[in-house]
């Protein structure tokens, strides 16, 4: 008697479907590279949060900030082979497998928030369909603050870098330091604090955001306002995990995933202010880079454009024409 009313629940509760999102529900591990303070990593458990309310529990994603899951260079492959379902990445990290991965560091190609938004417009096509070819399904991408330069002494000019050992985070970030003749050396933000505490690393370019979140003062002087480009961080899915979402689904995560983007762009123009500040405040130097740096680095940027230009093909040329005709 028993058994025959435990079988007819479960006919009930499977044709009404009222338990079956708690039956099916699937678990989404997020990882994600930065300090959970920063404002990615609070879009990121903001975005995680609205999936997880808006599918009933059907889908629940936890975040994992500060690499503690998968490191940053590690977490595009992560998504890609399935061992996560779903991550964070600095896409611009990756341009060594496709040069547009590597058009958002692009020195002086578009340098404030505004500019960030048209040029992502125009790369957005382009960008999801590429990363449709590896396995992945794009969600939402979101900008850092501009980029400035951080030294441990003053600089007025590019003559001033020579031999400095400089942290990078991209190619595009190494190439900057070669032609300014420093040392580059790749390291994750999670890792910079360690890096310049112990003189692996003496200066790079970054927001002030990450500046802020690793407390950079203690190991460093002077923040240069260089406006040198805004990289983005890109949230994306394993295709087959999402081709295993139903529509509706489907449809809740497009709409968190559009409300994070939106989000995110406008916490990292409140962080912009507010963590320059913060570097101040920590007993940094923080202010404009003078006129022989500005000129300098433009000479450098007019080399890494023609470089990037020349290894990015028609596509890349058809998504700069697109935005400078904005
Ligand atoms: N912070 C990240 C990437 C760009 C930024 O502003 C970093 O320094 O690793």
């Amino acid at each position: 008697m028993l058994k025959k009313l435990a079988t007819l629940l479960l006919g009930a509760a499977s044709v009404t479907g009222l338990s079956g999102a708690a039956l099916s529900a699937e678990k989404w591990d997020m990882p994600m590279a930065y300090s959970a303070t920063n404002f990615h990593s609070v879009t990121g458990a903001e975005f995680a949060k609205c999936v997880t309310t808006g599918t009933g529990g059907a889908i629940e994603i936890t975040t994992h900030p500060s690499g503690s899951l998968f490191k940053g260079n590690e977490i595009k492959r992560a998504v890609q082979t399935g061992q996560a379902p779903i991550g964070e990445r600095l896409l611009s990290a990756h341009q060594n497998e496709n040069p547009i991965f590597g058009l958002d560091s692009v020195p002086f190609l578009a340098t404030s928030f505004d500019a960030s938004d048209k040029l992502w417009a125009a790369a957005k096509p382009t960008m999801e369909k590429l990363l449709d070819e590896q396995n992945l399904v794009l969600l939402y991408a979101v900008p850092w603050p501009p980029q400035g330069l951080y030294f441990k002494k003053e600089v007025n000019s590019v003559a001033d870098m020579k031999g400095i050992k400089f942290r990078s985070y991209n190619s595009a970030t190494a190439r900057l330091a070669e032609l300014a003749g420093m040392l580059p050396v790749q390291i994750e933000a999670a890792e910079i604090s360690q890096a310049f505490a112990t003189g692996v690393a003496e200066s790079m370019i970054s927001s002030g955001a990450t500046g802020y979140d690793r407390k950079v003062w203690e190991s460093l002087t002077h923040f240069y306002e260089v406006d040198g480009w805004l990289p983005r961080n890109h949230v994306f899915v394993n295709k087959d995990t999402w081709n295993g979402v139903d529509e509706a689904n489907k449809n809740v995560i497009r709409a968190c995933a559009a409300m994070a983007e939106y989000a995110g762009t406008w916490r990292s123009k409140e962080y912009t202010g507010f963590t320059l500040a913060g570097l101040k405040a920590g007993g940094m130097t923080v202010g404009k880079a003078g006129d022989q740096l500005t000129a300098d680095l433009k000479t450098i940027g007019d080399t890494m454009t023609g470089e990037w230009l020349d290894k990015a093909g028609d596509e890349g040329k058809a998504i700069v024409e697109a935005f400078r005709a904005e």
